[in-house]
């Protein structure tokens, strides 16, 4: 092979190499994701702080009530009703929505159970996203009925015009008082 050809194929590796690190980075950034947007969403402030109840019997629960059947997903606490007789219950979140986020994913998630009946309660978690005049753009919804802690998860595309999401844990009695937990709810955006 001649000097010439050689120095060819070595600029063509090079050039291939640029390439693929400037193509790099791009790809890199795409997997950004902010922190957890919601306000004690693991329940570990021992409190409601941060959220919004519609009833006056949402608590949040220490691993000690209801003996070892009844235990928070992780940590000392998680979110429940206590003596609720209502047919729903909600317990919610208003987070304000950055215009940059516009169009990306959005991903709401919780660990949910309920108590070990039958017919079992029903425990649902919701994302409802509104526009600036706070009317409803779309909802989406999700729910689980059985009495073991399960991750359960919505990624939505942040419609346009979103100014503010709401996080809803909503509990449904079929049996007794509402018996709907939640722990570990996270809600994150991919930009
Ligand atoms: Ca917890
Ligand atoms: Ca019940």
């Amino acid at each position: 092979m001649s000097k010439g050809r050689i120095l060819k194929r070595i600029i063509a590796a090079v050039m291939l190499v640029a390439v693929f690190f400037s193509i790099a980075p791009a790809t890199v950034a795409e997997a950004k994701a902010t922190k957890n947007l919601l306000v004690n969403g693991n329940a570990e402030k021992g409190t409601l702080k941060g959220w919004k109840a519609s009833t006056d019997k949402w608590i949040a629960c220490p691993k000690t009530q209801w003996g070892g059947t009844c235990m928070p997903y992780k940590g000392k606490y998680f979110f429940r009703t206590d003596k609720d007789y209502s047919n729903t219950t909600t317990l919610y979140q208003n987070v304000s929505i950055n215009n940059k986020y516009i169009g990306k994913n959005i991903t709401l998630s919780a660990y949910v159970a309920v108590w070990n009946q039958n017919p079992t309660d029903i425990a649902k978690l919701k994302i409802t996203f509104y526009n600036s005049k706070g009317k409803t753009i779309s909802s989406y919804s999700k729910s689980y009925s059985k009495a073991v802690w399960k991750k359960i998860s919505l990624t939505k595309k942040i419609p346009k015009g979103t100014k503010k999401v709401r996080v809803s844990l909503c509990g449904t009695k079929k049996n007794g008082e509402i018996d709907a937990y939640f722990d570990n709810v996270s809600l994150t955006i991919k930009y």
